[in-house]
């Protein structure tokens, strides 16, 4: 009787290391996420979608200039004026709510900036999407509560789905799969009533569909994540990156169903991180132990050397951000971290 697409990307993080005025000359990874956030819509530009939902972090913080707000909004106005129906959530980068607002506005382009529902039609299949914008602290008391306050028990449609832009138990992050638990800002997934199809959230950096509880027992309603578009740090630097289409269908005797759902990866550059323990090599062969490395590893690579001891003045000079990129190819991007204090005792303060 009637499909209906949707694409669900989210965690864009638009103006991550997207200086408009420069003041040193390095490679820059900015535009690398505006380049997959134009690669994840682009089934939507084609119009090969019916709706997109954006999960929230739109943006990488909430003080930014409207030039970048405009530039983030230009291809969902695309999208938008194309007849394809844009939902964004406001995610915690954005302060639960979108900065100079006035640049997304578009009879298309729907914000859950308050918790709301919004409908979907195609034909004479409908879905109602419900959501609310990200709520910094203690969810989970209120969650049931938010849900209601959306009003989606009054918007008849054949199909629910619920948006947000939190954190839920079970969900996972990092090299060392930590998970999400019964915190007060953590949701249960089992509150999730049970008119809804599918909960989509943004805020989870990791690609993942939670369709099991932490006591394994099959949630009523799954929980999918698409992940950032991009790895936004080295705690991502395993994961692939990309974004979500789901299938509805509506069946010949009105039975609604998520019909079907895929993962499309995105193009990511390889993150690699080496361990110095400072200690156990000369002054003199610090350059050649990094040329040596750098020279193993992909030329595109974003690379971070993890600094073990306390550091020398001396070198220091070889490990500051304008002389390690001296040190790497210009396409790669590179970085030190320090796990101690930067500079030797005698520089600190008691
Ligand atoms: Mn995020």
């Amino acid at each position: 009787m009637g499909i209906i697409r949707i694409l669900f990307l989210a965690d864009t993080h638009l103006g991550y290391d997207f200086p408009f005025r420069p003041r040193i000359e390095r490679r820059r990874r900015g535009p690398e996420f505006f380049a997959n956030y134009m690669r994840a819509l682009q089934p939507a530009i084609d119009g090969r979608v019916d709706g997109v939902i954006h999960g929230g972090d739109l943006l990488y913080r909430s003080k930014v200039p409207p030039k970048l707000v405009e530039m983030a909004f230009e291809p969902l106005k695309r999208v938008a004026d194309g007849g394809i129906p844009v939902f964004l959530v406001p995610g915690n980068h954005e302060r639960s709510s979108i900065p100079h607002t006035h640049l997304a506005v578009h009879p298309y382009i729907h914000i859950f900036d308050r918790p709301r529902t919004f409908r979907l039609q195609k034909d004479n299949f409908s879905l109602a999407l419900a959501g609310f914008q990200f709520v910094r602290g203690a969810i989970r008391p209120y969650f049931t509560d938010l849900v209601h306050q959306t009003g989606y028990r009054e918007v008849d449609a054949d199909l629910y789905l619920l948006c947000f832009h939190q954190a839920v138990d079970g969900a996972a992050v990092g090299p060392a799969d930590y998970r999400f638990r019964y915190a007060p800002d953590v949701i249960d997934p089992r509150q999730i009533p049970g008119p809804f199809c599918a909960a989509l959230s943004g805020h989870i950096h990791r690609f993942q569909v939670l369709s099991r509880d932490l006591k394994d027992r099959l949630l009523p309603v799954p929980v999918f994540y698409p992940g950032s578009i991009d790895r936004t740090s080295f705690a991502e630097r395993n994961e692939p990156k990309g974004f979500l289409q789901l299938e509805f269908e509506l069946d010949d005797f009105r039975k609604a169903t998520l019909s079907r759902w895929q993962f499309h990866a995105l193009p990511v550059r390889p993150m690699i991180q080496f361990d110095l323990h400072i200690s156990r090599i000369k002054t003199a062969d610090l350059r050649s132990w990094i040329r040596a490395r750098l020279a193993a590893i992909p030329e595109d690579s974003i690379v971070k050397i993890k600094i073990n001891d306390t550091v020398s003045s001396q070198a220091m000079d070889v490990l500051s951000a304008p002389a390690l990129r001296t040190l790497a190819p210009a396409t790669m991007n590179i970085d030190a971290v320090f796990t101690e204090m930067r500079w030797p005792p005698a520089y600190r303060k008691r």
